[in-house]
């Protein structure tokens, strides 16, 4: 086993422990019912919880403790910066809207990354308990339960494709892209919005959807699903170049040149 792949096996390995004792911690907390919001965040339907932020503090407790050197990018506190050179970027409920109303598609999102290189990736469904896991160069993999690998199947034709977005908080932002999904519906079979970032691009990499794209996703919505997907074998890509803040679109190597030309058609 090459030094990169046992430094990133070991970043995956304490990803997958703190990130299981964060949704054990999210699901001990979540009341009966709606949870309430803390606060807002860019705008009044962007919400956070008090557990979005008991998730944040656990893991960035648990993470300063075992690797004191590393850098923290999280999406409710303050930036770490490292000197080791490793940075985590965390989301601690990815998918708050889903948290706060109970719908089952909510999750707890931990990558560590060098420079712009995502090393390893863990994703938890904490309302189902489904886990992904990834290194660079390693694969991706089903990790609740039997470890397996995960590989995105041979998809459909990109007029039958079962395509994931999803779309911001702010109602400028929201009326672009509805009218972007609008001009893709009737071009594929149809789309779903589940609502969590880091969800929809594990379900990409084990087949669950064929093809993905949002706009505004910050790097802690992307950087764990993301080597998910792109080592189930998914190609990731962006405006002109790697996927960022202004688009990810996701597709099958099969398929993504004409799905992504498609995506950048419809306005996107
Ligand atoms: C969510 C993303 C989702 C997007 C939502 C929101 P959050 O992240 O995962 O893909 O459509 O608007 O940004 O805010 O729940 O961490």
């Amino acid at each position: 086993m090459s030094t990169a792949t046992a430094e990133s096996q070991l970043l995956l390995d304490l990803a997958t422990s703190v990130g299981r004792e964060a949704a054990a911690l999210v699901r001990r907390l979540r009341p009966e019912g709606r949870v309430p919001v803390a606060d807002t965040k860019t705008s009044a339907t962007d919400p956070v919880t008090a557990i979005d932020r008991a998730s944040e503090e656990l893991i960035r407790a648990r993470v300063a403790a075992a690797r004191p050197g590393d850098g923290f990018l999280g999406e409710e506190g303050d930036t770490v910066v490292g000197t080791s050179g490793v940075e985590w970027v965390v989301d601690p409920i990815d998918g708050t809207v889903n948290f706060m109303y109970g719908v089952p598609a909510y999750a707890v999102s931990i990558a560590a990354r060098r420079g712009d290189q995502v090393l390893a990736g863990f994703v938890v469904n904490v309302a189902d308990g489904r886990e992904w896991g990834a290194t660079l160069g390693g694969g991706a993999f089903r990790l609740d339960g039997t470890p397996r690998r995960v590989a995105a199947p041979a998809p459909p034709p990109v007029a039958h494709l079962l395509v994931a977005t999803g779309f911001g908080y702010e109602p400028e932002v929201r009326a672009a892209q509805g009218e972007s999904v609008a001009r893709l519906l009737p071009q594929v079979r149809d789309v779903r919005r589940v609502g969590a970032a880091a969800l929809d691009l594990c379900a990409l990499a084990e087949g669950t959807v064929d093809a993905y794209v949002e706009q505004g996703l910050h790097p802690w919505d992307l950087a764990a699903g993301g080597l998910v997907a792109t080592e189930a074998g998914v190609l990731l890509a962006g405006l002109d170049g790697p996927p960022d803040r202004r688009l990810v679109m996701g597709a099958h190597p099969d398929v993504a040149a004409e799905y992504f030309a498609l995506v950048r058609a419809c306005g996107f």
